[in-house]
């Protein structure tokens, strides 16, 4: 337990956050964990180090919908999050200027054209070096999250992908259309949007639908790491790799993608296309903190469905990945 104690200097919060013994968390208009809306950060908060937006969007499901209210269930669950790390020993309002954008404009019955006003409308978010985190929605947005980002990288950067997830989400179509929850990261690929020799999909388990989805993967040449391998007694196995994986990127820009249908349903049951098997929460949180010192470029969480979420719990699993992933890119700015 005893740890080297840091020194902590008294410093001003980058993000001012409402003093919860004065405005109870219960109470006042949500906003993604309570940080100030976009509009409504001074000069002094700029640069914005990472906007926060909702993108409300589920017509590219294959199977349960619902995650189109996942933002606004999110963002309630958030006023429950605080903002020191104890596992990272950082404050994420000391060395981030943190805003919620709100939600992204989308049609519900246009899928490419909804991917496309979500990535206009992410694209020009904020300042120019604002990283984009995205709460779903479906597992589709993440692919206008990620063109926003690339288009924010500019050059030839192609960034590296953790991509935590119960499916591979590398179907090539379905139902005729190249545009669903199943196919974000193939279009990915395809988009030269990320470097598929440094992607990680981790939590997968099966059944797939056919074995293309992962010999697609396999041969694109993304590293698996199956949810067997992330839980119980070979989970300290399993996180070492992770660990291994992110100091082989040596700080390249890295998106994150977080479905929460990784977790298992016993603990995150509000979600569309559930997979038993999967991580615990606590082993979820656990393999977010293993990616210290990765170097978080643009992240998103998805897949919340509210409808099935009895208690909530899920929505806040989803915000507590959200502080998590805010928590590791803090430590990468940490003064
Ligand atoms: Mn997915």
């Amino acid at each position: 337990m005893p740890r080297s104690p840091r020194t902590i200097k008294p410093r001003s919060p980058r993000t001012a956050l409402p003093d919860a013994r004065r405005v109870p968390r219960f109470a006042g208009i949500a906003t993604f964990c309570r940080c100030p809306r976009l509009d409504d950060v001074p000069p002094a908060g700029r640069p914005v180090d990472w906007a926060i937006y909702g993108a409300p969007y589920d017509s590219g499901v294959t199977y349960r919908p619902g995650a189109r209210f996942g933002p606004r269930a999110v963002r309630d669950a958030s006023q429950y999050i605080k903002r020191f790390s104890i596992a990272h020993r950082v404050d994420i309002t000391e060395n981030l200027s943190l805003a919620d954008a709100g939600d992204a404009p989308v049609s519900p019955f246009d899928l490419p054209g909804s991917l496309d006003a979500i990535a206009a409308f992410a694209s020009t978010l904020a300042d120019p070096g604002t990283r984009l985190l995205a709460v779903g929605g479906d597992h589709s947005i993440a692919l206008a999250n990620l063109r926003a980002t690339r288009h924010r990288l500019g050059g030839r950067t192609r960034p590296a992908l953790v991509h935590v997830d119960a499916h591979l989400d590398t179907t090539h179509e379905v139902w005729g259309s190249r545009y669903s929850h199943a196919s974000p990261f193939r279009r990915a690929i395809e988009e030269g949007l990320i470097d598929p020799k440094r992607m990680i999909s981790l939590g997968i388990r099966g059944p797939l639908n056919s074995r293309d989805d992962l010999d697609f993967a396999r041969a694109a040449g993304i590293t698996i790491i199956p949810a067997d391998e992330l839980i119980g007694a070979a989970a300290p196995r399993g996180l070492a790799r992770v660990a291994r994986f992110v100091k082989s990127l040596r700080g390249a820009p890295t998106y994150l993608s977080f479905d929460i249908d990784a977790v298992d349903p016993a603990f995150a049951p509000g979600t569309g296309t559930p997979a038993p098997g999967g991580l615990s929460s606590a082993e979820a949180l656990a393999l977010l903190r293993a990616l210290r010192g990765v170097n978080l470029a643009g992240a998103d969480v998805v897949e919340v469905l509210p409808d099935r979420d009895h208690a909530g719990m899920t929505a806040l699993l989803a915000a507590t990945v959200v502080f998590e992933i805010l928590s590791l890119a803090a430590l990468s700015t940490a003064r």
